[in-house]
């Protein structure tokens, strides 16, 4: 459970206590300066109150690679990795000039936030593309408390790998009670000899198999951070996953922590049942951890989502006197967004049929012969055959209801009233797991494989393993035309895509 870190650099620790207590400052907005020690270029080092919220997206360099003696080329907002850390209250204006500096077009998606379509950032469907040398202006209300966070949602497979992501947080009208704050930006970089991120993006094997994973891991663009935390201690952590396709299996190394929110919502605190947390791209969570009173040594908190190949991703060293003699006791529960619930009973069903990549065949199949999936639904989907056909021309690897929406110009999956109830049934009919992610709106995961799920979580992208079928319910009130698509982004390129249409 002990891990020495004692080559671990001071100038870090600053960093991640620096991030802890700009958590508990109340300004309207605050960005944390220095962010990343290491950053050699860039304007977030010189932020001052008068361009708090600007958001600039340019090449900078980040010291990734443990040592501290090698710097990786990066694109980032604002000159560091993570960008620039936004902090609003619930209810208030979020308005940022998004200025691209890079050579290429770029746009920034702000996942799980309710806003208007034309905020959404999705060029091609919700904007023009934010041209080199641009300017692009975005201004929303935060209605909804939680953990959020921005990046680009054009090239994004390449834009995101090499850096271009940041936290958003809506802080409640009621926080609860905690001794400090972390937000943790968890993410894994593919590296080259030099230190250099790989610059094969959307490579075949990556966009047919588990998407583009990264032997680096970090939290907050450092390898295995050194966190001293104190006996008695309460922390809450917002963890983001902004990896393009890494799942993480968070073992955290015999603490209980109790999970408050997932996607920013609030969900009943609880210790989760599994060994693992099951960490899928484009979420977040939000825990309470207690630092037992006894506790010595320190909590080294891994990834085990691959057997054998285990990251470390944060050490949590116990240090200093104890807190207090018991555990507090305090609230740990957070106050509901205003989420509109929908009427099951009336609700609109729809299907959603995911198939395609490698070594699908047998879990169709197999959802076939079980009934899972509807034989006349079937009809439309097309055959394995063609699936191979699209491998090898780039496109139509995976499908949705026999579609490749990344590439064909066929419109909605589906045309939603505004203001209609939903239930959406998602089929995963391949042979890998799928966090598929919907704009502009919050879901209800209500069952799985049948299943009434026991907390009904509000989630924005729902984890779904190969062969389970998820249903998911929400009310079409976000008038505008929303992505649906799986957030391992070489899937998603790879064809796992698609948008409904509110009107
Ligand atoms: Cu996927």
């Amino acid at each position: 459970m002990t891990k020495s870190n004692t080559a671990r650099h001071p100038s870090r620790r600053q960093f991640l206590q620096t991030l802890a207590a700009g958590s508990a400052t109340a300004a309207i907005m605050t960005t944390v300066p220095n962010m990343m020690p290491g950053v050699v270029t860039g304007r977030a080092q010189a932020a001052s109150p008068a361009n708090l919220r600007n958001l600039v997206a340019a090449p900078s360099s980040a010291n990734l690679i443990p040592g501290g003696a090698i710097q990786t080329p990066v694109w980032t907002f604002n000159g560091s990795v993570p960008g620039t850390l936004l902090r609003v209250k619930q209810g208030e204006d979020v308005n940022v000039a998004f200025e691209n500096r890079l050579d290429e077009p770029s746009s920034i998606h702000w996942h799980g936030v309710r806003l208007p379509n034309a905020m959404d950032g999705v060029p091609g469907l919700t904007q023009k593309p934010v041209a080199p040398g641009e300017t692009f202006e975005y201004r929303f209300t935060a209605r909804d408390a939680g953990t959020y966070w921005y990046h680009p949602h054009i090239n994004a497979p390449t834009q995101l790998a090499r850096g271009m992501y940041g936290a958003l947080i809506v802080e409640e009208d009621d926080p609860i009670s905690v001794d400090r704050e972390f937000v943790w930006l968890i993410d894994d970089w593919r590296l080259g000899a030099n230190g250099e991120i790989d610059p094969t993006f959307n490579g075949g094997h990556d966009v047919g198999h588990a998407g583009r994973l990264g032997e680096l891991v970090t939290v907050n663009s450092v390898h295995n951070p050194d966190i001293a935390v104190r006996p008695g201690e309460r922390i809450r952590v917002r963890m983001i996953n902004t990896a393009n396709a890494r799942i993480f299996a968070i073992d955290f190394a015999g603490l209980a922590p109790h999970l408050i929110a997932l996607d920013g919502h609030p969900i009943t605190p609880h210790v989760p049942d599994e060994p693992v947390f099951l960490f899928a791209p484009g979420t977040r969570a939000d825990f309470v951890i207690d630092v037992p009173v006894d506790a010595t040594g320190g909590f080294a908190l891994l990834d085990r989502f691959f057997d054998g190949l285990e990251n470390p991703l944060v050490n949590l060293r116990v240090q200093g006197d104890r807190m207090r003699d018991e555990i507090s006791t305090a609230r740990m529960a957070l106050s509901a967004n205003p989420l509109p619930e929908p009427d099951l009973q009336n609700a609109r069903r729809e299907q959603l049929l995911y198939t395609g990549g490698m070594m699908g065949g047998g879990v169709l199949r197999h959802l076939v012969e079980t009934g899972k999936i509807d034989q006349g639904f079937l009809g439309g989907v097309r055959s394995m055959a063609q699936s191979m056909m699209g491998m090898m021309t780039g496109g139509g690897v995976w499908m949705v209801n026999g579609r490749d929406p990344e590439r064909d110009d066929n419109g909605p999956l589906f045309d939603l009233k505004a203001g209609e109830s939903c239930v959406f049934t998602l089929t995963n009919a391949t042979a890998w797991y799928h966090p598929i992610h919907l704009h502009g709106h919050a879901f209800r995961v209500i069952s799985r494989d049948g299943t009434p799920t026991r907390y009904q979580e509000w989630q924005d992208t729902v984890l779904i393993a190969p062969a389970e079928q998820v249903e998911i319910a929400f009310v079409a009130d976000n008038p505008g035309d929303w992505m649906l698509h799986c957030h391992i982004l070489e899937h998603k390129f790879g064809g796992m895509s698609g948008f409904v249409r509110v009107a």
